[in-house]
């Protein structure tokens, strides 16, 4: 029997972070764990990140879960044969709702005998509640992206606060009483992944009998449609090549963030989650993130050294047009090239709309 543990939230709330500073925790009490990341798009820099961290990581591109639904539990299937883990942990894409639909009841109701499927959990973000809590509070209409994120909310079994580094004790008391107030039925944590601290609170309320998925969500599927269509989502790799000696790979990835930053602030355009990698050699790469506009981006790992040539992939996901994606992407791009000393060579412009979500599975609780 192996434990599957469901992993959701908004866009850059830090499912990935919680994903690796778990499975390291689980493993150091014993446990062999998997990772599953998922993406509308392939070339993914969280699969990046996480094989540089874990030997078990697969993949699921082309579309979230619910969508893909085959595909998780193959990928779950092949971990097991290949790995012998008796641990998988799943991030969702995090524009996905409708999760106890869509993938932990039916992962219950047809491979029950096989898996034990944890209680969903929602990483949440504080500082991405408190702008779309201001929103509301200011009486402002509720937007598309505003829905997806409150359904994220209701339908969890846990409320994962995270990075609560970035708010004093006192928000964060605040926070954590307001949720469970607001979500009687979960269980509500605090913990900041990137420090890994509190990361035990989250072990514990995993290792808890798993809710029974009885969370009816009455998801308008319209809207939730509507929030990801908002959304531009590209995925693009790029060749860099140093017109010096060499490139400094943090330097790079900087300036096209902070580019993107100050675009999207220009143009008051939500950032879900931007961020890249650049590779220097093999196990060698930078990581930045940016999940705010107008904000400074975060560098979540440094490559060791500078180098002749490189490889990027860039991952964004932005409230706007996807032509207006590709082109601010080219400009960012086209300023590191000129800050770092890089000549680039990318594919053709990439930007999407995520499609409408066609679950596969879509099954009520049982006795509704
Ligand atoms: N300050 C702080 N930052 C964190 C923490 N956890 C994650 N982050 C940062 O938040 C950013 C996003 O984290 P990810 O783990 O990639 O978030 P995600 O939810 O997987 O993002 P998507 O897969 O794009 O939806 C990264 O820069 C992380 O380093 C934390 O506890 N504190
Ligand atoms: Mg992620």
């Amino acid at each position: 029997m192996i434990t599957f543990i469901p992993l959701t939230g908004f866009l850059g709330a830090g499912k990935t972070t919680t994903m690796a500073a778990t499975a390291l925790a689980l493993q150091e009490r014993g446990h062999k764990v998997a990772v599953i990341t998922n993406d509308q798009g392939v070339d993914l820099v969280d699969t990046k990140l996480l094989r540089s961290q874990l030997d078990s990581v697969a993949e699921v591109t082309g579309g979230c879960f619910c969508c893909r639904f085959e595909d998780l539990v193959e990928a779950v299937i092949a971990l097991v044969a290949s790995d012998d883990v008796d641990t998988v942990i799943a991030e969702a894409v995090g524009s996905c709702t409708d999760l106890q639909a869509t993938v932990v009841r039916p992962l219950r109701r047809y491979y029950g005998e096989k898996m034990v499927v944890a209680p969903l959990t929602t990483v949440v973000d504080p500082l991405r509640y408190r702008a779309f809590d201001r929103a509301a509070r200011r009486g402002e209409p509720e937007s598309d992206l505003s829905y997806l994120f409150r359904q994220q909310l209701t339908e969890a079994d846990v409320l994962a606060v995270n990075k609560l580094d970035t708010i004093t004790s006192q928000q964060a008391v605040e926070l954590l009483d307001r949720l469970r107030s607001d979500h009687p039925k979960a269980a509500v944590v605090g913990y900041a992944a990137g420090q890994g601290e509190g990361i035990g609170s989250l072990l514990d309320v995993w290792a808890a009998p798993p809710g029974n998925g009885a969370v009816a969500l009455d998801v308008d599927y319209d809207r939730y449609a509507a929030a990801e269509a908002q959304l531009a989502w590209m995925n693009q790799a790029l060749d860099l090549t140093a017109e010096g000696n060499g490139f400094d790979a943090t330097v790079w990835a900087r300036t096209v963030l902070q580019e993107l930053s100050a675009w999207a602030a220009a143009r008051q355009a939500v950032i879900g989650h931007a961020k890249l990698t650049v590779e220097l050699r093999e196990g060698d790469f930078a990581k930045l993130s940016l999940t705010e506009a107008g904000a400074e981006p975060t560098l979540d790992r440094s490559a060791d050294a500078t180098a002749p040539v490189g490889k990027a992939v860039v991952n964004a996901r932005v409230a706007c047009e996807p032509a207006a994606l590709d082109q601010a992407v080219t400009e960012a791009v086209a300023a590191a090239d000129r800050v770092a000393g890089v000549a680039s060579s990318a594919t053709a412009p990439v930007s999407f709309k995520p499609s409408y979500p066609r679950p596969v599975h879509r099954l009520a609780p049982l006795g509704a």
